[in-house]
């Protein structure tokens, strides 16, 4: 799926800013037409931005429902003739959108970008209204799950079994923009390399009335280095320069649709990053080459703005990860903004891209494991068909968005689903394939809690790598870090003997509380956290099938209250305004010691 461009022959408006917003806890709006006017006794909310803590009562932040939002756009006379598209970039975790009184698009799923072509609903040189209704409900029929709870005194409480807060509302930008009738609509790049020549495959989807198609690729100076035409040609680069992890070296594939006498109708560019992923035994190649993934699990998490999308925190976290030798991280547990990975891919970031399938397990909500007997996760009336076919959705949306971003090495489909269980076989085999079907060019695995010994987890094969989540010392014998030592080597030897795959550890830490200090290892100290960090890091280095260490997590987010956490979780290296913990200093001499 393209993102919105600018252009000779595409121009994009945002409708950024302040929208008019309603919450609607009843459900009347749907019955009563709330889109056909003005929102009645409406607030002003900003676009985008999570709406949960921009008011000051409890009633917004925990909302149960739909919410409305309004604004009124203007379309530009110029763009009469054109096709005209508005997007959402994610609206969580549902949403119908009206353009004036006419139903133009419904969504499922809530970090994964929509449109609808409008051209025939908008008047050009005209104010139109756009109307949206998001719905935040989760149920075993959404990604990720949850219950919701009808309390005696009427109240309905949402539930879930991951530890992240449920913020919702229009998170990340909304584009009005336009196409020429005839226009581009997909572009899917591969590269590989012929030694050191770099070959470069796409394909292009258009539609309308076009004569012919030509490409174009130029290096980072604005040199043409190969041309083609026709909609799926391969071009080969002599002396190509590569995308690698640290080098973000992007060439751009130029796409005109051409008219028969030669005219441009339609034009788009995609940047290219040349490289290649490869699974090979226990190791993990980019470019052929062994990686290690040293960075965290992180999560779009702020104050005020919640799982908004702000250019500023976002160019900001880069620096930090940066500052502390990170060279990846995992956009746990959902599909991040856009921009995230376009500028992963411009720096050299390595992502794994995971999707929003976290908390199928009934045994264990947010790291925290039930004491006493499993229950049944997958039934007809928990996780089950309805579940797995959103979930193939999510992943069909997921891989349509990222595919063509070299940053994204390996898909996540999943966060500690219950592996366990027979059934669990069942619902992943499908999805695994579907992924490699959509995608043959990247490994795919699932993060995988202490639930089962390898031998025990009944997926494992379906998958490429290994993604570990541990909290020996934390969750398992918490205090003690000689005994965290000693089980978490020998499980990750028994791993690397019953597999043959690589392990990446994708969560590792201690929940902190800033400024707390201790002589004697104690939990939630500064030093406990350090000092845990330095446990792992000792037997990562001591197990070769080890190829990557992401903390949990980058920073201290929102979360669902409990006695298990205090204003949040508190993992984070760096405080939710992203100040350093000790952590960060124990982390920046590990990452940084060979520079
Ligand atoms: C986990 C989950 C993550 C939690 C973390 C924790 O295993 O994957 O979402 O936040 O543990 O801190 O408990």
């Amino acid at each position: 799926m393209l993102c919105p461009q600018d252009g000779p022959t595409r121009e994009r408006r945002s409708l950024a800013g302040l929208w008019r917003f309603r919450l609607d806890a009843e459900g009347a709006g749907r019955t009563e037409g709330w889109w056909r006017s003005p929102l009645a006794g409406a607030v002003d909310i900003p676009v985008p931005a999570s709406y949960n803590d921009i008011y000051p009562e409890a009633t917004v932040r925990d909302h149960v429902g739909d919410a409305w939002y309004q604004t009124d756009m203007w379309v530009p006379a110029r763009w009469a003739g054109q096709r005209i598209v508005l997007r959402f970039d994610a609206a969580t975790h549902r949403a119908t959108v009206w353009v004036d009184d006419t139903e133009v698009a419904e969504h499922e799923g809530g970090y994964t970008p929509f449109e609808a072509d409008v051209t025939a609903h908008v008047r050009p040189g005209a104010e139109n209204r756009v109307t949206v209704v998001v719905n935040n409900e989760l149920s075993w029929a959404s990604i990720p799950p949850g219950t919701i709870e009808e309390r005696p005194d009427g109240r309905r409480v949402q539930r879930y079994l991951h530890d992240f807060f449920n913020y919702a509302g229009l998170h990340r930008p909304v584009w009005l923009y336009t196409t020429p009738p005839a226009h581009i609509s997909d572009i899917t790049v591969t590269t590989a390399f012929d030694d050191t020549t770099g070959v470069i495959g796409y394909q292009v989807d258009s539609t309308g009335e076009a004569d012919s198609l030509r490409v174009s690729l130029r290096d980072a100076s604005g040199a043409e280095v190969a041309a083609a035409s026709g909609a799926v040609a391969t071009l080969r680069v002599p002396d190509v320069h590569p995308w690698a992890p640290g080098d973000g070296y992007l060439y751009e594939l130029e796409v005109s649709l051409l008219s028969a006498s030669g005219e441009v109708i339609d034009g788009y560019r995609q940047p290219v990053g040349v490289r290649t992923v490869e699974v090979r035994g226990r190791q993990f190649l980019i470019n052929g080459t062994p990686f290690y993934f040293r960075g965290f699990g992180k999560h779009e998490d702020a104050a005020v703005r919640g799982k908004g999308h702000d250019d500023a925190l976002m160019v900001h976290d880069f620096a930090l990860l940066e500052w502390i030798g990170a060279n990846s991280f995992r956009t746990s547990h959902y599909p991040y903004a856009e921009e995230v990975l376009d500028y992963a891919d411009r720096h050299g970031v390595v992502v794994i891209s995971e999707t929003a399938a976290v908390g199928l397990n009934l045994n264990i909500g947010g790291g925290v494991f039930n004491s006493g007997k499993r229950v049944s996760t997958y039934s007809p009336d928990t996780i089950g068909e309805d579940t797995q076919r959103v979930h193939l959705q999510a992943i069909r949306e997921l891989v349509a968005r990222d595919k063509n971003h070299p940053s994204v090495v390996l898909w996540s489909v999943a966060n500690e689903p219950d592996n366990v269980q027979p059934e669990a076989r069942d619902y992943f085999a499908p999805l695994a394939a579907e992924t490699r079907r959509l995608d043959p060019t990247r490994p795919v695995a699932y993060a995988n809690a202490l639930l089962a010994p390898p031998d025990q987890c009944v997926v494992t094969d379906l998958f490429d790598v290994v993604l570990l989540n541990r909290y020996y010392g934390w969750y398992f014998g918490p205090g003690d870090l000689e005994a965290a030592e000693t089980a978490l080597e020998a499980e990750l030897r028994q791993w690397a003997e019953t597999h043959d795959k690589p392990i990446i550890i994708t969560e590792y830490g201690a929940d902190t509380y800033p400024g707390l200090r201790s002589i004697v290892p104690t939990p939630w100290t500064e030093e406990y956290q350090a000092d845990l960090l330095d446990v792992y890091h000792r037997v990562f280095d001591r197990v070769d099938a080890v190829v990557g260490e992401q903390v949990w997590n980058f920073a201290d987010f929102a979360t669902t209250a409990g006695v298990f956490r205090v204003d949040g979780n508190k993992k984070g290296v760096f405080t939710r305004d992203r100040r350093p913990k000790t952590a960060a200093f124990h982390l920046r001499a590990r990452w940084r010691k060979d520079e």
